[in-house]
């Protein structure tokens, strides 16, 4: 939470919203999903903003001394975004904007100057605490006191041991989750471009991938960093829960794989 542990001589914080694409898969009964903001690596993408932005004020601050972050870094990036006006708490824990919705990425550039400070004035955007995103959730993650490990984004992500009842939370969805911002009033405004098929979420592709197919499809993504083993232990899991029967003559001798495996077929 304190920068200066990161730059000792932090005077300004600058936090940047970038916006993404509002996608949504049409029904397919072999496609899986895979969340909006993951389409595209934001890592790099934010990166590349902050970069620009940085280089933007160095115009006028030569020897100004910055860092950039994206995820990585010590701060918690919803706080410093609420903190600094870019939006406001819904109750899906997402940070609200009144344009973008909740469907844009946060990221973060330290400085050794003080910037002059600008702050949105918030006082009448707020959630309107309809509670839709904490009852379609899947996983019950939004209640209170529920912890994020069994929140589905988490669960796409995770190379732990997955439960029979994890395994049946986590539906279609190959890594992510987007229920509880598409359930948002807040992002009713936001226009949605639909997907019709996808080679990228045709869950028969994706058990048979090899390295290199994995690498030339997924390579962009935001979910390449996580692995070709993980992708496919989530396709598996969305092929069981669309149909038990698809997973009957899948053999897999890789651990992740073969554990969840084990654990379906005792049901
Ligand atoms: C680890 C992580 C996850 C984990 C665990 C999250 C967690 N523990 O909270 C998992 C995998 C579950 C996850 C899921 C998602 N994540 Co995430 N995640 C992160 C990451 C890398 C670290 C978060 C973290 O654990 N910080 C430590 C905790 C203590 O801080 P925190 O998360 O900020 O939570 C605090 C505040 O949010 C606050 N808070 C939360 N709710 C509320 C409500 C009120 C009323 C108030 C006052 C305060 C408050 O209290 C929390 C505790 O202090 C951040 C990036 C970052 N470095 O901050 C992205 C980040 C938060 N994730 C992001 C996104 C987009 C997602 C997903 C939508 C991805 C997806 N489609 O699947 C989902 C959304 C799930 C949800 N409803 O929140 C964005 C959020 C953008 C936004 N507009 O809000 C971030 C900022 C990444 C980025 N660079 O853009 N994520
Ligand atoms: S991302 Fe999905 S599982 Fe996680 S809190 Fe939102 S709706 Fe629930
Ligand atoms: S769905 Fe309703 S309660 Fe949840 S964040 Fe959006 S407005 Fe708030």
């Amino acid at each position: 939470m304190n920068p200066k542990l990161t730059m000792e001589n932090c005077k300004t914080i600058v936090m940047v919203g970038v916006p993404y694409e509002r996608l949504k898969y049409k029904d397919d009964l072999l496609q899986g999903k895979i969340s909006c903001n993951a389409i595209e690596d934001y890592h790099v993408k934010v990166k590349e903003k902050l970069e620009k932005l940085s280089m933007k004020i160095k115009i006028n601050k030569k020897n100004i001394i910055y860092k950039n972050f994206v995820d990585t870094g010590p701060l918690s990036e919803r706080i410093f975004a609420v903190k600094s006006g870019l939006g406001f708490f819904g109750e899906n824990k997402m940070v609200i904007n009144e344009k973008y919705g909740s469907f844009f990425n946060i990221g973060y550039i330290l400085l050794d100057d003080e910037l002059p400070s600008y702050r949105h004035n918030r006082e009448n955007d707020k959630c309107f605490e309809c509670m839709k995103c904490i009852k379609k959730c899947p996983s019950n993650s939004l209640n209170d006191g529920e912890s994020f490990e069994k929140c589905i984004s988490f669960l796409t992500q995770t190379k732990e041991f997955l439960t029979i009842e994890k395994i049946k939370v986590m539906g279609n969805n190959l890594y992510g989750c987007d229920i509880c911002q598409d359930v948002c009033p807040h992002n009713d405004h936001m226009s949605i471009n639909y997907i019709d098929s996808d080679i990228k979420t045709d869950l028969k592709n994706i058990i048979k991938l090899s390295n290199k197919e994995y690498k030339k499809l997924y390579g962009e993504t935001g979910l390449f960093w996580r692995g070709k083993k993980v992708l496919q232990r989530n396709g598996i899991i969305s092929m069981f829960n669309i149909n038990p029967s698809l997973i009957n003559n899948i053999v897999d001798d890789r651990s992740l794989i073969k554990e969840i495996l084990k654990e379906m077929n005792k049901f």
